[in-house]
């Protein structure tokens, strides 16, 4: 299973309202990316209080939005946009296709709980574009 550790990120966190950032800031390296409609790669092994930083790598919108039954007991809601649950996101989705990340945006989240936390993207779940982090402790 693919392993790495996650770069301290200074600037591009700092950069990162949202955890994303503009195009001109990508110059530090990403964990997952993003195709046409999949993750790459769709499972990521990294530990406890590890960034994983997730990048739209592709040229369609994408999002990161975590299942609500798919994470492990004790672990919060994570996603792109400012959204509290998934039902959330997917309501602001639908609306006006709230919390997409476009080409070169980033996403990053920190990893607090260990166990598999499953995600996918609104718009390309139907096309397989799932993935899982798994969190060791
Ligand atoms: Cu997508």
């Amino acid at each position: 299973m693919h392993r790495r550790a996650v770069l301290a990120a200074g600037s591009a966190v700092a950069a990162g309202l949202a955890g994303c950032t503009a195009l001109a800031d990508r110059t530090a390296d990403h964990d997952v990316g993003m195709s046409a409609h999949a993750f790459r790669p769709d499972s990521l092994v990294v530990e406890v209080g590890d960034t994983v930083i997730w990048e739209n790598t592709g040229s369609r919108a994408h999002t990161v939005t975590a299942y609500d039954g798919g994470q492990p007991e004790g672990a919060t809601y994570f996603g792109t946009g400012d959204f509290e649950s998934e039902a959330e996101a997917r309501e602001a989705w639908y609306a006006d296709r709230a919390g997409s990340i476009y080409t070169g945006d980033r996403f990053e989240h920190t990893f607090k709980v260990a166990g598999t936390h499953r995600y996918y993207c609104i718009p390309h779940e139907r096309g397989g574009m799932i993935g899982e982090i798994v969190i060791e402790e």
